[in-house]
């Protein structure tokens, strides 16, 4: 059944079933790392692409295709590939996009990893990335260049929650060159809270660790976009490049945890909001980075694209760093983790932790003080959270 027309929670249920000689409800997991052929020919077949079907686990596997057939349909692409982590999706899909002498705009304001790639592993193989403030359009407009073969960024940028424009930097490459690949990390998001590519977007890139597995308990990520994209980052990208490949069983784990995104992107964010909330009230917290507050400067645009305010939110206390951090050491119900998106609410600080690969100076320029506390609101009971933050932040104000 084609289920592309259908409500969001109908599609991340059903998109990309197929059915199996037992009838299991439950796709089965294909632990293989080969596929046998029924004759010599027929192998050549399917490398030469003559024949549709499966050759080795690197180039496709069925319980793969059943995350990556839902993250297409989820996110609006005409298809999707899997990657061993968010890492993984990202290098691949870049890897696939530029070679030596090409440039790569980029905000400032990203992922440590991410900005560790571009910054000190593609400079090493003659592709530049401009780091650039692109909340204001016209850095993007003095950036860009014939050389320009990618425009990347996150929104809600991670850790300091900036939002940027999706439409008007799309708009804006395009009518530069429409060939530039204009590519979004919509990790902090998912399809269910902001669709890139409905918004101009080419390429869509996820951590897929985060929330839409959901529980904590895979490293995976996702690439979505147009076929022919998608087909190069698999056929040279993935097998040749990166060999990021995900394996079936963390697949079959990603596929399960999406059946339920709707409904856990929603608590998150009714959560998180309430939370946000409490600490723009705490005389303790000094400010509060949540696209659903008013007081936020990204707020309007999030508004318009963003279909909720999601449930990270970053904050900076009235405290030093040591003041600050023997706060959080004294939290009960929340960890002390990096990652996000999952049930559990993780608390962690970016300056030494997830932004560690940001000099001193680079920090300060992508807007992350040395004070920033960046919390990934999970789905205990909302009391229960603000209670022990409460209790920790009380005797600070
Ligand atoms: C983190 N982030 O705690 P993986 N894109 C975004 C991300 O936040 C991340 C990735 C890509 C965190 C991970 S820090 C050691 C822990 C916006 C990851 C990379 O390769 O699946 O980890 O995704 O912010």
């Amino acid at each position: 059944m084609n289920v592309k027309n259908k409500g969001f929670a109908t599609r991340q249920i059903h998109a990309g079933k197929t059915e199996n000689s037992a009838g299991a409800l439950c796709a089965p997991i294909y632990q293989t790392s080969t596929f046998a052929f029924s004759s010599v020919e027929q192998g050549g077949a399917r490398f030469a692409g003559a024949e549709q079907g499966y050759i080795y686990s690197r180039l496709g596997n069925p319980t793969t295709n059943l995350a990556e057939a839902k993250l297409a349909v989820l996110e609006g692409g005409e298809d999707a590939l899997a990657a061993a982590s968010g890492m993984g999706a990202i290098s691949t899909a870049l890897w696939s996009s530029v070679a030596a002498g090409d440039e790569i705009i980029a905000d400032e304001t990203l992922y440590g990893c991410t900005y560790s790639l571009l910054e000190h592993g593609l400079s090493r193989f003659g592709v530049r990335t401009v780091f650039t403030d692109l909340s204001d359009i016209e850095n993007l407009k003095k950036a860009l260049s014939e050389k320009t073969r990618v425009v990347y960024f996150e929104t809600p940028c991670n850790p300091t929650m900036k939002v940027l424009d999706i439409a008007l930097i799309a708009k804006t490459a395009h009518d530069f060159h429409p060939g530039i690949r204009v590519m979004v990390d919509n990790t902090f998001c998912t399809p269910y809270l902001q669709q890139p590519l409905a918004l101009g977007a080419d390429t869509v890139v996820h951590s897929a660790t985060k929330y839409l597995n959901g529980h904590g308990d895979v490293i995976a990520g996702v690439i979505v976009g147009d076929k022919e994209f998608i087909n190069r980052c698999r056929t040279f990208g993935l097998k040749d490049l990166t060999g990021a490949v995900l394996s079936p069983f963390d697949a079959f784990l990603l596929a399960r945890g999406l059946k339920t995104l709707d409904i856990r992107m929603e608590r998150h964010c009714a959560n998180a909001r309430k939370l946000a909330e409490f600490f723009e009230a705490h005389p303790a917290v000094s400010k509060v980075c949540y696209p659903g507050l008013a007081s936020f400067e990204g707020h309007e645009i999030a508004a318009r694209q963003m279909r909720l305010p999601g449930g990270m939110i970053s904050l900076e206390l009235n405290a030093d760093r040591a003041a600050t951090a023997a706060a959080l050491n004294k939290l009960e119900l929340c960890t002390v983790a990096v990652s996000l998106g999952d049930a559990e609410t993780l608390v962690e600080h970016p300056a030494t932790m997830t932004h560690s690969t940001y000099s001193a100076g680079e920090l300060k320029a992508a807007g992350i003080s040395e004070g920033l506390v960046r919390i990934s609101v999970g789905l205990e009971d909302p009391e229960d959270i603000i209670a022990d933050f409460k209790a920790v932040l009380d005797p600070l104000a």
